[in-house]
Protein backbone atom coordinates (compact mmCIF):
# COMPACT_ATOMS: atom_id res chain seq x y z
CA UNK A 1 0.00 0.00 0.00
CA UNK A 2 1.04 3.20 -1.20
CA UNK A 3 0.54 6.66 -0.01
CA UNK A 4 0.51 7.95 -3.72
CA UNK A 5 -1.06 4.66 -5.72
CA UNK A 6 -3.76 5.71 -3.96
CA UNK A 7 -6.29 7.95 -5.78
CA UNK A 8 -9.38 7.17 -4.66
CA UNK A 9 -9.23 7.99 -1.06
CA UNK A 10 -10.82 11.17 -0.50
CA UNK A 11 -8.15 12.58 1.86
CA UNK A 12 -4.42 12.57 2.67
CA UNK A 13 -3.33 11.04 5.72
CA UNK A 14 -1.45 13.85 8.22
CA UNK A 15 0.33 12.10 10.46
CA UNK A 16 1.05 14.61 13.15
CA UNK A 17 3.79 13.32 16.08
CA UNK A 18 6.69 12.06 14.01
CA UNK A 19 10.47 13.06 15.40
CA UNK A 20 13.73 13.51 13.90
CA UNK A 21 17.22 14.43 15.16
CA UNK A 22 19.97 15.84 13.66
CA UNK A 23 23.15 14.34 13.81
CA UNK A 24 24.43 17.33 15.37
CA UNK A 25 21.98 17.11 18.25
CA UNK A 26 23.07 13.05 18.88
CA UNK A 27 26.71 14.65 19.35
CA UNK A 28 25.76 17.16 21.63
CA UNK A 29 23.84 14.62 23.30
CA UNK A 30 27.04 12.28 23.40
CA UNK A 31 28.71 14.86 25.39
CA UNK A 32 26.11 15.51 27.98
CA UNK A 33 25.81 11.35 28.27
CA UNK A 34 29.81 11.09 28.96
CA UNK A 35 28.97 13.66 31.90
CA UNK A 36 28.86 11.39 35.19
CA UNK A 37 26.28 13.61 36.59
CA UNK A 38 24.25 12.80 33.59
CA UNK A 39 20.22 13.46 34.57
CA UNK A 40 18.89 9.69 35.18
CA UNK A 41 16.00 10.01 32.68
CA UNK A 42 18.13 11.03 29.76
CA UNK A 43 19.94 8.67 30.46
CA UNK A 44 17.30 5.29 30.30
CA UNK A 45 16.06 7.60 27.35
CA UNK A 46 18.27 8.50 24.76
CA UNK A 47 21.31 6.76 26.24
CA UNK A 48 19.29 3.96 25.71
CA UNK A 49 18.37 4.65 22.00
CA UNK A 50 22.29 5.90 21.02
CA UNK A 51 23.58 3.22 23.00
CA UNK A 52 21.95 0.01 22.96
CA UNK A 53 22.76 -2.70 20.68
CA UNK A 54 19.09 -3.90 19.89
CA UNK A 55 17.38 -4.03 16.70
CA UNK A 56 14.77 -1.39 18.17
CA UNK A 57 17.22 0.92 19.24
CA UNK A 58 19.72 0.92 15.58
CA UNK A 59 16.46 1.30 13.90
CA UNK A 60 15.05 3.70 15.39
CA UNK A 61 18.54 5.58 15.46
CA UNK A 62 18.68 5.61 11.46
CA UNK A 63 15.10 6.67 11.10
CA UNK A 64 15.78 9.51 13.45
CA UNK A 65 18.24 11.14 11.55
CA UNK A 66 16.82 10.80 8.05
CA UNK A 67 14.80 13.57 6.32
CA UNK A 68 14.68 12.00 3.08
CA UNK A 69 14.67 8.51 1.45
CA UNK A 70 14.67 6.25 4.10
CA UNK A 71 11.79 7.90 5.54
CA UNK A 72 9.34 8.90 2.59
CA UNK A 73 9.89 5.17 1.66
CA UNK A 74 8.52 4.29 5.60
CA UNK A 75 5.85 6.70 4.71
CA UNK A 76 5.06 5.50 1.57
CA UNK A 77 5.12 1.75 2.74
CA UNK A 78 2.35 2.80 5.78
CA UNK A 79 0.54 5.06 3.36
CA UNK A 80 1.16 8.36 5.69
CA UNK A 81 0.76 11.22 2.88
CA UNK A 82 2.10 13.98 5.06
CA UNK A 83 4.33 13.97 8.20
CA UNK A 84 4.25 16.51 10.59
CA UNK A 85 7.77 16.53 12.59
CA UNK A 86 9.14 17.68 15.69
CA UNK A 87 12.41 17.95 17.11
CA UNK A 88 12.85 14.08 18.73
CA UNK A 89 12.54 14.67 22.73
CA UNK A 90 14.14 15.80 24.49
CA UNK A 91 14.98 17.83 21.83
CA UNK A 92 17.54 20.93 23.28
CA UNK A 93 15.47 20.98 27.11
CA UNK A 94 18.45 19.07 28.14
CA UNK A 95 21.26 21.24 27.65
CA UNK A 96 22.79 24.04 28.90
CA UNK A 97 20.58 27.46 28.36
CA UNK A 98 23.27 28.88 25.73
CA UNK A 99 23.93 25.76 23.96
CA UNK A 100 19.97 25.18 23.40
CA UNK A 101 19.46 28.56 22.20
CA UNK A 102 21.78 28.00 19.97
CA UNK A 103 20.97 24.95 18.65
CA UNK A 104 17.12 25.11 18.39
CA UNK A 105 17.67 27.32 15.27
CA UNK A 106 20.15 24.94 13.39
CA UNK A 107 17.81 22.15 14.17
CA UNK A 108 14.96 24.35 12.70
CA UNK A 109 16.70 25.97 9.47
CA UNK A 110 17.93 21.80 8.98
CA UNK A 111 14.32 20.87 8.89
CA UNK A 112 13.20 23.72 6.94
CA UNK A 113 15.25 23.03 4.48
CA UNK A 114 13.84 19.21 4.42
CA UNK A 115 10.58 20.89 3.88
CA UNK A 116 11.77 22.51 0.53
CA UNK A 117 12.95 19.37 -0.36
CA UNK A 118 9.84 17.17 0.02
CA UNK A 119 7.14 20.28 0.16
CA UNK A 120 4.09 18.00 0.08
CA UNK A 121 5.70 14.97 2.39
CA UNK A 122 7.10 17.04 5.36
CA UNK A 123 5.39 19.77 7.36
CA UNK A 124 8.12 21.43 10.27
CA UNK A 125 7.45 22.21 14.09
CA UNK A 126 9.11 24.86 15.61
CA UNK A 127 11.67 24.15 17.98
CA UNK A 128 12.22 26.55 20.84
CA UNK A 129 14.87 26.62 24.24
CA UNK A 130 12.16 27.39 27.48
CA UNK A 131 15.53 28.06 28.87
CA UNK A 132 15.44 31.47 27.88
CA UNK A 133 11.74 32.31 27.28
CA UNK A 134 11.98 35.42 25.26
CA UNK A 135 14.69 33.61 23.21
CA UNK A 136 12.30 30.99 22.22
CA UNK A 137 9.68 33.61 21.60
CA UNK A 138 11.63 35.09 19.37
CA UNK A 139 12.10 31.98 17.52
CA UNK A 140 8.85 31.30 17.84
CA UNK A 141 8.45 34.21 15.36
CA UNK A 142 11.30 33.69 12.94
CA UNK A 143 10.08 29.73 12.54
CA UNK A 144 6.37 31.43 11.30
CA UNK A 145 7.79 34.14 9.40
CA UNK A 146 10.97 33.16 7.84
CA UNK A 147 10.56 29.10 7.95
CA UNK A 148 7.20 28.64 7.22
CA UNK A 149 6.45 26.52 9.76
CA UNK A 150 3.15 27.18 12.16
CA UNK A 151 3.40 25.11 14.94
CA UNK A 152 6.06 24.69 18.11
CA UNK A 153 6.77 21.62 19.78
CA UNK A 154 7.75 21.62 23.64
CA UNK A 155 9.13 18.63 25.25
CA UNK A 156 7.23 18.74 28.36
CA UNK A 157 9.33 19.56 31.20
CA UNK A 158 12.60 21.48 31.00
CA UNK A 159 15.19 19.98 33.89
CA UNK A 160 12.39 19.79 36.12
CA UNK A 161 10.75 23.27 35.50
CA UNK A 162 6.96 23.31 34.19
CA UNK A 163 5.53 25.79 32.06
CA UNK A 164 2.96 26.91 34.21
CA UNK A 165 5.59 29.19 36.03
CA UNK A 166 4.95 32.56 34.94
CA UNK A 167 8.60 33.25 33.52
CA UNK A 168 7.93 31.33 31.06
CA UNK A 169 5.01 33.22 29.25
CA UNK A 170 6.46 35.09 26.42
CA UNK A 171 6.32 32.01 25.03
CA UNK A 172 2.74 31.38 24.85
CA UNK A 173 2.25 34.83 24.41
CA UNK A 174 3.71 34.35 21.28
CA UNK A 175 1.98 31.62 20.44
CA UNK A 176 -1.09 33.40 20.69
CA UNK A 177 -0.10 35.96 18.88
CA UNK A 178 1.43 33.97 16.10
CA UNK A 179 -1.73 31.64 16.11
CA UNK A 180 0.95 28.76 16.64
CA UNK A 181 -0.32 25.42 18.57
CA UNK A 182 2.15 24.27 21.15
CA UNK A 183 2.57 20.76 21.11
CA UNK A 184 3.50 19.16 24.29
CA UNK A 185 5.35 15.80 23.91
CA UNK A 186 6.54 13.83 26.47
CA UNK A 187 9.70 13.86 28.17
CA UNK A 188 11.42 11.56 30.69
CA UNK A 189 10.23 12.56 34.04
CA UNK A 190 12.30 14.17 36.03
CA UNK A 191 14.71 13.03 38.83
CA UNK A 192 12.80 14.26 41.40
CA UNK A 193 9.91 11.60 40.22
CA UNK A 194 11.53 8.95 38.27
CA UNK A 195 13.12 6.56 40.36
CA UNK A 196 9.85 4.37 41.49
CA UNK A 197 9.37 4.05 37.68
CA UNK A 198 12.51 3.13 36.50
CA UNK A 199 12.71 0.38 39.75
CA UNK A 200 9.57 -1.19 37.98
CA UNK A 201 10.48 -0.47 33.50
CA UNK A 202 7.16 2.00 33.66
CA UNK A 203 9.60 5.44 33.21
CA UNK A 204 8.95 5.61 29.71
CA UNK A 205 6.69 5.47 26.75
CA UNK A 206 4.51 2.33 28.17
CA UNK A 207 3.56 4.88 31.31
CA UNK A 208 5.89 7.01 32.49
CA UNK A 209 5.49 9.71 29.53
CA UNK A 210 1.91 9.87 29.97
CA UNK A 211 1.68 10.44 33.61
CA UNK A 212 4.54 13.13 33.45
CA UNK A 213 3.35 14.60 30.54
CA UNK A 214 -0.82 14.75 31.73
CA UNK A 215 0.74 16.33 34.65
CA UNK A 216 2.37 19.36 32.99
CA UNK A 217 -0.66 19.76 31.14
CA UNK A 218 -2.79 19.83 34.15
CA UNK A 219 -0.66 22.44 35.56
CA UNK A 220 -1.00 24.71 32.88
CA UNK A 221 -5.01 24.72 33.57
CA UNK A 222 -4.90 24.70 37.44
CA UNK A 223 -2.01 28.31 37.14
CA UNK A 224 -4.75 29.52 34.88
CA UNK A 225 -2.91 30.00 31.58
CA UNK A 226 -5.85 29.77 29.88
CA UNK A 227 -7.34 32.22 31.50
CA UNK A 228 -4.64 34.50 30.87
CA UNK A 229 -3.84 33.38 27.49
CA UNK A 230 -7.48 32.24 26.08
CA UNK A 231 -6.60 31.13 22.78
CA UNK A 232 -3.68 29.41 23.37
CA UNK A 233 -4.09 25.71 21.92
CA UNK A 234 -2.10 23.07 23.70
CA UNK A 235 -1.96 19.73 21.65
CA UNK A 236 -1.49 16.43 23.32
CA UNK A 237 -0.47 12.69 21.87
CA UNK A 238 -1.18 9.44 23.19
CA UNK A 239 -5.29 9.84 23.64
CA UNK A 240 -4.76 13.28 25.49
CA UNK A 241 -2.28 11.09 27.99
CA UNK A 242 -5.55 10.10 29.66
CA UNK A 243 -6.57 13.22 30.73
CA UNK A 244 -10.46 13.05 29.18
CA UNK A 245 -11.18 9.33 30.71
CA UNK A 246 -10.06 11.89 34.25
CA UNK A 247 -12.27 14.69 33.22
CA UNK A 248 -15.75 14.12 35.57
CA UNK A 249 -12.97 13.32 38.25
CA UNK A 250 -10.79 16.71 37.51
CA UNK A 251 -14.04 18.62 37.63
CA UNK A 252 -15.20 17.63 40.75
CA UNK A 253 -12.41 17.68 42.87
CA UNK A 254 -11.09 21.07 41.36
CA UNK A 255 -13.90 22.62 42.41
CA UNK A 256 -13.94 20.64 45.99
CA UNK A 257 -10.23 22.18 45.97
CA UNK A 258 -11.07 25.62 45.74
CA UNK A 259 -13.71 25.74 47.92
CA UNK A 260 -11.79 24.02 51.08
CA UNK A 261 -8.70 26.54 50.31
CA UNK A 262 -6.62 23.54 50.44
CA UNK A 263 -3.92 24.78 48.21
CA UNK A 264 -2.48 28.19 47.77
CA UNK A 265 -1.83 27.24 43.77
CA UNK A 266 -5.32 25.78 43.30
CA UNK A 267 -7.84 29.02 43.08
CA UNK A 268 -11.07 29.54 41.09
CA UNK A 269 -10.70 29.21 37.38
CA UNK A 270 -13.12 30.78 34.59
CA UNK A 271 -13.84 27.57 33.35
CA UNK A 272 -14.04 23.83 34.77
CA UNK A 273 -11.10 22.01 33.59
CA UNK A 274 -12.73 19.87 31.48
CA UNK A 275 -13.83 22.84 29.51
CA UNK A 276 -10.43 23.62 29.02
CA UNK A 277 -9.16 20.43 27.77
CA UNK A 278 -12.06 20.72 25.11
CA UNK A 279 -11.24 24.44 24.21
CA UNK A 280 -7.42 24.71 24.52
CA UNK A 281 -6.20 21.09 23.40
CA UNK A 282 -5.87 18.95 20.91
CA UNK A 283 -5.42 15.63 20.93
CA UNK A 284 -3.89 12.72 18.60
CA UNK A 285 -4.18 8.91 18.51
CA UNK A 286 -0.58 8.74 18.80
CA UNK A 287 0.66 5.39 20.06
CA UNK A 288 -3.14 4.49 20.30
CA UNK A 289 -4.45 2.41 17.69
CA UNK A 290 -7.85 1.19 19.55
CA UNK A 291 -11.42 2.26 18.38
CA UNK A 292 -13.41 2.20 21.95
CA UNK A 293 -10.38 4.96 23.19
CA UNK A 294 -10.64 6.78 20.10
CA UNK A 295 -14.07 6.38 19.90
CA UNK A 296 -14.53 7.96 23.41
CA UNK A 297 -12.10 10.55 22.86
CA UNK A 298 -13.86 11.87 19.62
CA UNK A 299 -17.13 12.24 21.63
CA UNK A 300 -15.45 14.00 24.76
CA UNK A 301 -13.67 16.81 22.36
CA UNK A 302 -15.52 16.94 19.39
CA UNK A 303 -14.03 15.56 16.26
CA UNK A 304 -12.81 18.32 15.39
CA UNK A 305 -10.07 18.65 17.95
CA UNK A 306 -8.60 14.86 17.45
CA UNK A 307 -5.63 14.22 15.06
CA UNK A 308 -4.08 11.11 13.07
CA UNK A 309 -0.22 10.49 14.47
CA UNK A 310 1.93 7.58 14.41
CA UNK A 311 4.58 8.62 16.53
CA UNK A 312 7.46 7.84 13.86
CA UNK A 313 10.10 6.07 14.19
CA UNK A 314 9.25 4.84 17.96
CA UNK A 315 6.19 3.09 16.91
CA UNK A 316 6.05 2.42 13.26
CA UNK A 317 3.40 -0.17 12.76
CA UNK A 318 1.73 -0.02 9.54
CA UNK A 319 -0.56 -2.28 10.59
CA UNK A 320 -1.83 0.41 12.74
CA UNK A 321 -3.02 2.60 9.47
CA UNK A 322 -5.21 -0.41 8.47
CA UNK A 323 -6.56 -0.92 12.05
CA UNK A 324 -7.55 2.82 11.96
CA UNK A 325 -8.97 2.67 8.15
CA UNK A 326 -11.45 -0.16 9.30
CA UNK A 327 -13.07 1.32 12.48
CA UNK A 328 -16.81 2.25 12.12
CA UNK A 329 -16.00 5.73 12.04
CA UNK A 330 -18.60 8.45 9.57
CA UNK A 331 -17.02 9.29 6.68
CA UNK A 332 -16.77 12.85 7.04
CA UNK A 333 -15.49 12.22 10.43
CA UNK A 334 -12.57 9.91 9.52
CA UNK A 335 -11.90 12.32 7.02
CA UNK A 336 -11.25 15.16 9.57
CA UNK A 337 -9.58 12.69 11.78
CA UNK A 338 -6.80 12.15 9.01
CA UNK A 339 -6.44 15.33 6.92
CA UNK A 340 -8.87 18.43 7.59
CA UNK A 341 -8.28 19.13 11.23
CA UNK A 342 -4.35 18.85 10.91
CA UNK A 343 -4.55 20.88 7.72
CA UNK A 344 -6.29 23.88 9.65
CA UNK A 345 -4.17 23.30 13.01
CA UNK A 346 -0.98 23.05 11.20
CA UNK A 347 -2.22 25.59 8.31
CA UNK A 348 -1.04 22.78 5.81
CA UNK A 349 -2.07 23.86 2.19
CA UNK A 350 -4.24 21.41 0.44
CA UNK A 351 -3.04 18.95 -1.57
CA UNK A 352 -2.52 19.86 -5.43
CA UNK A 353 -4.63 18.27 -7.82
CA UNK A 354 -2.47 15.50 -9.24
CA UNK A 355 -2.32 15.43 -13.19
C1 LIG B 1 9.62 6.86 22.90
C2 LIG B 1 8.29 7.13 22.67
C3 LIG B 1 10.57 7.84 22.68
C4 LIG B 1 7.90 8.37 22.22
C5 LIG B 1 10.18 9.08 22.20
O1 LIG B 1 11.05 10.11 22.00
C6 LIG B 1 8.84 9.34 21.91
C7 LIG B 1 10.02 5.57 23.40
C8 LIG B 1 12.37 9.99 22.52
O2 LIG B 1 9.30 4.58 23.18
O3 LIG B 1 11.08 5.47 24.03
O4 LIG B 1 8.49 10.47 21.30
N1 LIG B 1 6.52 8.62 22.16
O5 LIG B 1 6.06 9.73 21.91
O6 LIG B 1 5.73 7.70 22.52
MN1 LIG C 1 6.43 10.90 20.35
Amino acid sequence: MSATSLPQRPYRRIATEEAFSPPQMLEIYRRILDKPDVDVGFKHLMGFYMQSPSERAQHIMRCLVDLDDLRLQHMDEAGVDVQVIGLTSPGVQIMDKDTAVAFAPVANDLLADAMRRHPDRLVGMIAVAPQDPQAAAREIERGVQQLGMHSVVINSHTQGEYLSDPKFWPIFEAAQALDTPIYLHPNAMPASMIQHFIEAGLDGAIYGFGVETGLHALRLITAGVFDRFPKLQIILGHMGEALPFWAYRLDYMHAATVKSQRYPSVQPLQRKPSDYLRENFHITNSGVAWGPALKFTQDFMGPDRVLYAMDYPYQYAPQEVEILENLDMAPQVRKAFFQDNAERLFKIAPAKPSI
